[in-house]
């Protein structure tokens, strides 16, 4: 870059001026727009601007830090070089001031002129006027105020001879007069008129070439610096990476070894623990020991006392209690048994009325009972007698029709039934022949003279047990059993009085009736048939279901009539359980359909 040569007499030929200030605080707008302008000056003698590195916030620590390292790096560069001066810009709308660190202060100082005022060839610019809001021109003006006079890194600057000018990149939009501010060509042209001042560095006349040797310098010793930091840095890291590896391996160890410690400690802990809490134990145990023993004394002490009272109490109480007792006893008895021979008395006295009342009220239903036995007796003879008489008359109105061999022939048998009838005592016995079952029993009349024929009905079951039904001469069916093949007699060979069992009697029965017998389940269901005088069909069954005693059944009330010689036959059948009787109902005539079931 060329400087005016024409006026010489104030602007210095060999120009180098360094822009500095915080981050964004126009560095390189300014530098533009003094470019931009002073190229077009021909008499202008070469001058050079260079940009330091910004710092957003020099109170930063970091940043602060980084800023001090260039700044360092830049003053040593700058040490070679002829500077002119330096323009520090500044963002007015910036609410803090700027703090640089000391280093920075010295940095100052050794680029600007020595002894003091130091500062006569720094100006300071402050920037961004045209970002004040409207109307707020005039707090900018304090601001800058501030800056210049509290403490601080631009008052330390204003107070060494730095001059304070104003730029605003945008003009047109101040609210007051451009006379206030200055453009960045005025104000490095500004900068260039003042005196120069007396650097430590020594001023090469040789300004143009010296600045290209300069610049290649700092270009080389930056590529130094920046190889020598690399190195630093890779230094740094290994003396990192080393001791860090150095501290993990120590800490590792110190570790293992405190956990190692610790663990014998712990275990040593735990072991002592472990024998005081057993002593501690064994003497708690032995302390509970004495303990139970002395309450275990003392309780067998007030035990034995007290059972010594109480058995004391209990003697007493006894003997009370006997005494009592004895006396009570006495009288006691002999009120008992004075009750007691009263109440006997007066039961027997009860006994004896209910006794008679019970016999005569007996006696009156015995009474009424066989009167309408007999009064229904009478009715069923009456009417046996009619049905009799009715057979009778029909059968004498076919006797007169048949001839008079044939005539006595019929007539033989109903003669020996009448012959019978009118016989009290028939002396009727079975002779029974009885073999140990199955053998079939045999049963024979012995006696004579002839009498009309008995029936009777056998039944058996298992090995040896049999029941033979007959009728006796009264009209009573009659049981004769046998147990295990024998017949309870003495005399085996025949049914005795005492063997027999009446087991059901009435006048109604038919005399000579013929009998039929069925057993099952082992003799514990009997069932026997007989006919009644007026031929009806009946029934009388035995069950061990129903009490094990005989009774009448149902078959009564169906009043199935047969004809008057009929037999009854009667078979039970396993396969149904049911019973089949055969009988004859009508006029015999040899065809199976006579037959009924
Ligand atoms: N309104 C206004 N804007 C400005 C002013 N000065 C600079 N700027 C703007 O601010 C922004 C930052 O300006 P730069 O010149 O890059 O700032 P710098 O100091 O070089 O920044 P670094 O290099 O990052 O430290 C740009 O957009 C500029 O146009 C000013 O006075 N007024
Ligand atoms: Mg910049």
């Amino acid at each position: 870059m060329k400087i005016p040569t024409s006026s010489a007499n104030n602007v210095q030929s060999d120009s180098l001026i360094a822009i500095m200030g915080s981050k964004g605080a126009g560095k390189s707008s300014f530098i533009d727009v003094a470019m931009k302008h002073l190229g077009h000056i021909d008499t202008l003698k070469a001058v050079a601007l260079i940009e330091s590195p910004g710092c957003n916030d020099c109170s930063a620590t970091r940043d602060a830090s980084h800023w001090d390292a260039e700044i360092s790096k830049m003053v040593l560069q700058l040490m070679d070089c002829s500077l002119s001066g330096i323009i520090y810009l500044h963002d007015i709308s910036h609410p803090k001031i700027p703090t640089p660190s000391p280093k920075i202060l010295a940095a100052f100082r050794k680029l600007c002129a020595s002894g003091v005022p130091w500062a006569t060839n720094v100006v300071v610019v402050t920037t961004f006027w045209d970002r004040l809001p409207a109307g707020e021109f005039n707090k900018g003006l304090a601001k800058e105020a501030e800056l210049k006079n509290e403490d601080g890194f631009l008052h330390e600057l204003f107070v060494n001879g730095a001059r304070f000018l104003r730029h605003a990149h945008q003009s047109d939009r101040l609210p007051i007069e451009n006379t206030l501010f200055s453009s960045p060509p005025s104000i490095v042209l500004e900068l260039l008129a003042s005196p120069p001042a007396s650097s430590s560095s020594a001023k090469d006349p040789q300004g143009i070439e010296r600045i290209y040797v300069s610049e290649a310098t700092f270009a080389a010793e930056l590529e130094r610096l920046k190889t020598q930091h690399t190195l630093d840095l890779q230094q740094l890291k290994e003396e990192m990476t080393t001791l860090r590896e150095t501290l993990r391996v120590d800490r590792d160890n110190a570790q293992a070894e405190g956990f190692q410690k610790l663990k014998e400690e712990t275990a040593t802990h735990r072991e002592t623990l472990r024998v005081e809490r057993e002593e501690a134990r064994a003497q708690d145990s032995q302390t509970l020991k004495d303990e139970m023993v002395t309450i275990q004394e003392k309780l067998r002490a007030e035990m034995d006392e007290a059972k010594a009272q109480h058995m004391q109490a209990l003697k007493e109480e006894m003997a009370t209690v006997r005494e009592k007792l004895r006396n009570e006893t006495d009288e006691a008895k002999t009120q008992r048994m004075q009750a007691l021979k009263e109440e006997m008395s007066t039961v027997r006295e009860k006994l004896r009325d209910d006794m008679d009342e019970g016999k005569a009220q007996d006696m009156q239903a015995l009474k009424e009972e066989m009167a309408t036995v007999l009064e229904k007796l009478r009715d069923e003879i009456k009417a046996a007698n009619a049905q009799d008489m009715q057979v009778l008359k029909e059968e004498i109105a076919a006797l007169r029709e048949t001839p008079t061999a044939e005539r006595d022939e019929a007539q033989a048998e109903p003669r020996a039934f009448k012959k019978l009838h009118a016989k009290k005592n028939p002396h009727v016995s079975l002779k029974a022949t009885v073999k140990s079952s199955p053998s079939p029993t045999s049963v024979s009349e012995n006696h004579a003279p002839p009498s009309p024929r008995v029936p009777f009905a056998v039944v058996s079951w298992g090995d040896r047990h049999s029941r033979v039904y007959f009728q006796d001469e009264e009209g009573w069916i009659r049981e004769a059993w046998c147990e295990d093949g024998e017949w309870s007699t003495e005399d085996a060979g025949y049914v005795r009085e005492k063997c027999e069992e009446r087991i059901f009697c009435e006048t109604i029965v038919k005399l000579n009736t013929p009998l039929a017998a069925v057993s099952w389940d082992n003799g514990n269901e009997i069932r026997v048939y007989y006919l009644s005088i007026t031929n009806t069909l009946r029934e009388y069954r035995w069950s061990s279901k129903s009490g094990s005693t005989w009774s009448r059944s149902c078959l009564d009330s169906v009043g199935v009539r047969v004809e008057a010689d009929s037999g009854i036959a009667a078979i039970h059948s396993p396969h149904d359980n049911k019973i089949h009787l055969y009988c004859q109902l009508g006029t015999y005539h040899p065809t199976p359909a006579n037959v009924h079931t």
